[in-house]
């Protein structure tokens, strides 16, 4: 409507020295949204006719909501043609470099030997890691094509071992994928991309179709049909599929001191803004008075009026807020209760501050770091836990593509060792068989 278009883009302001605790603790609750039951209904036929009619009903949906009529057959396999991924060189080296850093960063978090532990004498446990085999990785579609999701999600897939790496991703009306796309999918090693989007997508992926091979595990994050039917499919024994995390919008929690520099600071806030008109940017501010409050916000005006996006950013800053507090550590407790995606640290000795870091997805550290290095190149993966769930996930990372697995190893020693132990808990269990299986071994009643 025209009535959202004029007017100040501007921020709710908090004090939290002036309002009562619960109006602080209420503005952190993420805005509400469309309630999962009603989404969960719309996806679960959706899912079940590309479980039970495969590619027909994968190339129906596909025609129907992402308008690829012409669209013939679900998947682009490999090896895929040069024609489809010409790129300006510049764009080429773009995706090299980034290539090369995240790579870096994930080849890092191997670990190259197994964990070994000799618990007791002669009793040798020991840890160690393998690819998860089969990957499915979901590249959003929608306001704007994503190249470094794929990088993202394909990247530490490839540094994993996965054996087979299979992209999906809703084509455009032609049918078509962006040549950016099929280039990272080119160099991660993928199989395939499933030319389709949303809860269609996903269930190809977890029950497999005549084109499309089945997967262990989806990553990737989408809009909220892609999370409900990501959900369905990881609670469905028969699909034997997981999932890396739920999501929810993107977000982002700026934590500025009196140091900061307001035009960094905007910028920054509006960057996670332009992602979607349900993104949540926070700004908290650490003892700055009127004049450098209203120094944030007159940049962050200006900036955003500047913006292509300016309508999304505008639906974004909508919801969004400023919390005005008095000491670092205040803010830092708001912000761990807030668990953010990103937040980034603009204040003085930022690097110490880490240290209070509870709650997140991923840090930016100092003046230096905008969020828009993690999110294509510094090496970090963008992956990240939305929606509070930084309280308790991690974002992706090489170890969401591997399992790890124990292993146990006695000597006779071992077992005089710790057999009374078991012996004992198998009888409080009343488990004879288990007893047996140490006592007939020791030669012991
Ligand atoms: N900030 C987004 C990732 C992204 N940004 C992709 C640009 N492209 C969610 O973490
Ligand atoms: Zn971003």
């Amino acid at each position: 409507p025209a009535s959202l278009r004029k007017g100040r883009i501007a921020m709710q302001r908090y004090y939290t020295t002036k309002e009562a605790p619960e109006t602080i603790l209420s503005a952190l609750q993420r805005p509400s949204q469309r309630s999962s039951d009603q989404i969960i209904s719309i996806c679960r036929p959706i899912i079940d006719a590309v479980k039970s009619r495969g590619d027909t009903a994968l190339l129906g949906y596909t025609h129907k909501f992402e308008k690829a009529t012409s669209l013939t057959s679900p998947v682009l396999k490999a090896p895929f043609d040069p024609s489809l991924m010409q790129l300006a060189p510049e764009t080429i080296k773009a995706i090299d470099v980034s290539f090369e850093n995240i790579h870096k960063f994930h080849a890092a978090q191997k670990e190259d030997k197994p964990l070994i532990v000799e618990t007791m004498p002669g009793v040798v446990c020991s840890r160690f890691s393998r690819p998860i085999e089969r990957v499915g990785l979901y590249v959003p579609g929608g306001t704007a094509v994503l190249p470094s999701t794929a990088l993202m999600l394909g990247v530490p897939a490839m540094v994993a071992g996965c054996k087979k790496i299979v992209l999906a991703s809703p084509p455009r009306r032609d049918g078509s994928v962006t040549p950016e796309i099929v280039y990272v999918a080119h160099k991660v090693g993928a199989e395939a991309i499933v030319l389709a989007g949303g809860a269609q997508a996903v269930a190809a992926l977890a029950y497999g179709t005549e084109s499309v091979s089945k997967v262990d595990k989806i990553l990737g994050p989408g809009n909220q049909f892609v999370t409900a039917a990501k959900m369905i499919v990881s609670n469905d024994t028969n699909a034997g599929v997981s999932i890396d995390m739920p999501a929810g919008p993107s977000e982002v929690l700026v934590v500025a001191d009196a140091s900061a520099n307001p035009v960094f600071v905007a910028s920054d806030l509006l960057s996670q803004a332009e992602h979607g008109v349900d993104s949540q940017v926070i700004l908290i501010a650490v003892g700055l008075n009127e004049a450098q409050l209203a120094a944030i916000e007159d940049e962050l005006h200006k900036q955003a009026n500047a913006l292509p996006r300016v309508d999304i950013v505008r639906g974004a800053i909508a919801h969004s807020f400023t919390l005005a507090v008095d000491s670092i550590e205040e803010a830092m407790r708001l912000s761990n209760l807030y668990a953010p995606e990103h937040l980034i640290l603009q204040v003085q000795d930022a690097e110490s501050v880490v240290a209070l870091v509870e709650n997140a997805g991923s840090v930016f550290v100092g003046p230096w770091t905008p969020e828009s290095v993690g999110d294509y190149s510094a090496g970090v993966n963008h992956s990240l836990p939305t929606f509070g769930y930084a309280k308790q996930y991690s974002g992706v990372n090489l170890g969401s593509y591997v399992k790890h697995i124990t292993s146990s190893n006695l000597t006779k020693e071992g077992l005089r060792n710790v057999g009374g132990a078991v012996m004992e808990l198998a009888r409080v269990e009343e488990l004879e068989a288990h007893r047996r299986a140490v006592s007939l071994r020791l030669g012991v009643a």
